[in-house]
């Protein structure tokens, strides 16, 4: 009776936090020692920080499994259509903090562990980010989760359990190393592995065309393998406990049938082989964010995701309409979170065709009902394209499929529109002729899709005139724009709770769920007080920045100085270099002129460069040497620092981000699809230093130019200086402050290793500068120059970081997946009842 009644009040206070009740403190306390002795085995005088942490993650899961399974009785009851998300990445981070806010048990739960003499800050630094993406694709893939949840429309997100995510970063002078990134080594607690959801997915072989006596043809795949995916699901707690969401990820195994011959024939050890060669499909994320593996595994687990996923939801389907699938359409809408799943395509129609024995035209009309494709990027390399021969050996019946659907769209939908023009045909093709011929899978995703959207305005602009504009002449309607978003619920209240306290008092407590409401700060922007009360919070957050560098840089930074940011992956379209080369530029004046005295600021830099990317880790080796230089020189008395903080991941942006003045978002115009961190940092009142370039571009129209500091070339600058025929030589010979510090890069002022500091003055001019660095360089300095000066005026500083932080309510990913809902997925969301 007491654990019942324990549990009903623990369900009590996951609706409304009542946190100030003694009993529930008490009822969580009791809860947490409970778990810690049974769920974990161990006592409250031996255990340690993550058994302690385990016991907590327990305690939640109490509350959130009832939740999840209130959630899947209304669904299937119901019988509602949902979305189903495929993304090849998922970049969750820590799951605690946030799964306690959204349960608005954290209050409870920190006062229980206080209680118990624990401090639940250190408990949360215990978990493992879920490093399953590598940077903006992935983490917008989990804010939509958190948003999709939160809002309660029937979903599921599926993706793929990586045994390691992203590579952890270590920097050793200066440059860094990759380490394997082992998150689950010790089990995640969140998980569950549901056995009753296996799958089993062909691979490899022939295809075998039989004809019947009546002289109809049949395609037989004989595949050479059986994959086994095992599903572990990940349950998204939507905000107050509105629903709960599955995060389905599928890991590979080899089949039990699949190696017994070999193990019978005595070959014990060739059979472990083989069973390692499946287990590898499931074992890595590759680390690229913007360039094509082009690899073999890469399409194998693209696959392999995929069809367990597809799998997943027939037979989901079939428990409710048997295999008619007339009402499929109706109950099921797939999104395509880049190419990464576009072999789901060809899948689905191998599925209804081969195994359903569904017509061609008729399933052609499912597929083409239920999947839209997001577009993340215009970079020519990073289109997938695979070659044709690895179809062949792996997938042989999805490229006889791909052939079909290729031929019929060149031949009637083509050819209707542009009779005889083979340019257009050579041009459209889902497959490249050349040496090498290959399948190109973003025509594949348009032409099999509903709806196409980029990920902000000027982004799916582009995407129609530049990446699609013969697609788009010939289906003007499938095109559209969904804007990002990223979840208030952790980049606000979670990760700044001072912040998110003055939301509380000013726009009431439901700014999470509205965050336009944030805009009732916007009449005090200039009241003292409320300005005061601002800055506090900022400065005390960078306070607490400022140990974290200090124990993970050894540097000494003053949190009065203006903390300059800039944290996302390492590219040169992101222009790092850009940032470093004004940092050398300041550097210089300040050696120049000894009494100078600026703006105290502190650069801080986050970045992982794929392994493989030289240039990319030889701007990490250059940020680092150049750092350490400046920070060790007494002459300019610690007016400049920079640091660079190794494995950026999810848990350190929380920690960056509400400690932010500057946000540098400062790609090349028109590279950027459109950025998610620059959202957050607004939120948080920190001031944009930006070109006009994806987001960005909403984001000060939000927030005012005058409240931000844009430089740089336009989109159309840019194609123009491009056409007229860009020379970096004459920036560089005409700007005499921009020539020194391009030309100290190639000196032995900072490191012995001159080499790899000179490859990036090497890019910049017999390179041919790509991205257009030294063009921006003078608008940029031009740039800083405001914001240090407006920096020095406390009262205009302070109105703009409010004005910024108060307008940010169009980017709540909640608005984003309302969007998709209403534009693309036309779904309907229920309200989860406590019924059973
Ligand atoms: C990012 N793309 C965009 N790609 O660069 C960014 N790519 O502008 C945008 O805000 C974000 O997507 C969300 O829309 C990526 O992050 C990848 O990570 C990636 C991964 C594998 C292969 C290619």
């Amino acid at each position: 009776l007491a654990e019942t009644k324990a549990v009903a009040a623990a369900k009590v206070d996951a609706r409304a936090d009542k946190n100030s009740l003694k009993l529930d403190v008490n009822v969580f306390k009791e809860k947490i020692v409970h778990h810690l002795r049974c769920t974990i085995g161990t006592s409250e005088k031996k255990a340690s920080k993550l058994a302690w942490w385990q016991a907590l993650v327990a305690t939640a899961n109490e509350l959130i499994f009832d939740r999840l399974t209130q959630t899947q009785y209304t669904h299937a009851t119901k019988d509602t259509r949902a979305v189903h998300y495929l993304s090849a990445e998922f970049l969750m981070g820590r799951l605690t903090v946030n799964n306690l806010v959204s349960l608005e048990v954290y209050n409870t739960a920190k006062s229980a562990l206080q209680e118990l003499g624990i401090d639940i800050n250190e408990l949360c630094e215990e978990e493992t980010d879920m490093a399953l993406g590598n940077g903006g694709l992935g983490r917008l893939a989990a804010c939509f989760m958190d948003s999709l949840a939160t809002l309660a429309y029937p979903s599921v997100g599926y993706g793929i359990h990586y045994e390691n995510g992203l590579f952890r970063q270590e920097i050793r002078e200066g440059r860094q190393i990759e380490r394997p990134d082992s998150w689950r080594e010790y089990g995640c607690p969140w998980e569950v592995c549901r056995p009753e959801s296996v799958q089993e997915v062909p691979i490899g072989g022939f295809v075998e065309t039989q004809t019947a006596p009546d002289g109809s043809i049949r395609k037989v795949w004989h595949p050479e393998h059986m994959i086994k995916g095992v599903p572990w699901d990940i349950p998204v707690v939507g905000f107050r406990g509105a629903s709960v969401t599955i995060l389905r990820l599928w890991e590979s195994r080899p089949t039990e049938s699949f190696n017994w011959d070999v193990f019978n024939a005595g070959g014990y050890v060739d059979a472990q082989n083989e069973k390692a060669a499946v287990e590898t499909i499931s074992k890595v994320l590759y680390p690229n964010d913007s360039t094509e593996a082009g690899k073999m595994l890469r399409l194998t687990q693209q696959y392999f995701f995929s069809s367990c996923s597809l799998r997943d939801i027939l037979r989901r389907y079939n428990r409710t309409h048997f295999h008619d699938y007339g009402e499929f359409a109706k109950k099921i809408a797939i999104q395509l979170n880049d190419t990464h799943p576009v072999i789901a395509i060809p899948e689905l129609m191998r599925l209804l065709v081969d195994e359903e024995g569904i017509s061609w035209d008729a399933a052609w009309e499912i597929v083409t009902e239920v999947f839209s494709y997001t577009n993340h990027t215009l970079l020519p390399e990073a289109l997938e394209k695979w070659p044709v021969y690895i179809f062949e050996k792996l997938l042989p019946r999805h490229l006889e499929i791909i052939y079909e659907i290729n031929y019929r769209f060149l031949n009637e939908v083509v050819e209707a529109k542009w009779s005889g023009d083979d340019e257009k045909k050579r041009k459209l093709s889902i497959i490249e002729e050349g040496p090498c011929k290959m399948v190109r899978m973003a025509n594949l995703a348009v032409i099999a899709s509903r709806k196409i959207n980029g990920v902000a305005e000027i982004h799916s602009k582009l995407v129609r005139e530049n990446l699609f504009p013969e697609f788009s002449t010939l289906w003007p309607d499938r095109f559209c724009n969904v804007t990002n978003g990223v979840t208030p619920r952790r980049w606000m209240l979670a990760c700044n709770p001072g912040l998110a306290e003055l939301y509380n008092e000013i726009a009431g407590k439901d700014w999470p769920l509205h965050l336009d409401s944030c805009a009732a700060l916007r009449p005090y922007a200039d009241d003292p007080q409320i300005q005061k009360r601002f800055m506090d919070i900022k400065f005390k957050n960078k306070v607490a920045l400022a140990a974290e560098i200090k124990k993970l840089c050894g540097v000494e930074v003053d949190p009065h100085a203006m903390f300059d940011v800039q944290i996302k992956r390492l590219h040169e379209y992101k222009r790092q270099h850009l940032n470093l080369l004004y940092i050398l530029h300041l550097y210089r004046k300040l050696l120049a002129d000894p009494a100078m005295r600026i703006v105290p600021q502190v650069f801080i830099f986050g970045a992982k460069a794929a392994p493989a990317y030289t240039l990319a880790k030889n701007i990490i080796y250059a940020i680092n040497v150049i750092g350490d230089k400046i920070n060790n020189d007494y002459r300019i008395r610690n007016q400049l620092k920079v640091v660079f903080m190794p494995n950026y991941r999810v848990s350190l942006a929380e920690k960056i981000i509400p400690a932010a003045d500057i946000s540098e978002q400062i790609s090349t115009a028109g590279y950027e699809a459109s950025g998610t961190s620059n959202m957050k940092f607004s939120m948080n009142g920190a001031l944009t230093l930006g070109t006009m370039d994806g987001a960005n571009i909403e984001i000060v129209a939000e927030a005012g130019v005058e409240n931000n500091f844009i430089f740089g070339m336009s989109v159309k600058d840019v194609q123009e200086l491009k056409a007229k025929g860009y020379n970096p030589w004459d920036f560089y010979n005409s700007n005499q402050d921009l020539r020194a510090v391009v030309d100290w890069l190639d000196s032995d002022f900072f490191t012995e290793d001159r080499q790899a500091l000179a490859s990036i003055k090497h890019s910049l001019l017999e390179g041919g500068d790509p991205y257009m660095v030294l063009a921006d360089f003078a608008s940029y300095c031009a740039a800083h120059k405001r914001a240090e000066e407006m920096y020095a005026d406390k009262a205009r500083w302070a109105h703009a970081a409010i004005m910024n932080s108060a307008s940010m309510g169009k980017f709540s990913s909640d608005r984003s997946i309302e969007d998709y809902v209403h534009n693309i997925w036309k779904l309907k969301n229920y309200e989860i009842k406590d019924e059973i």
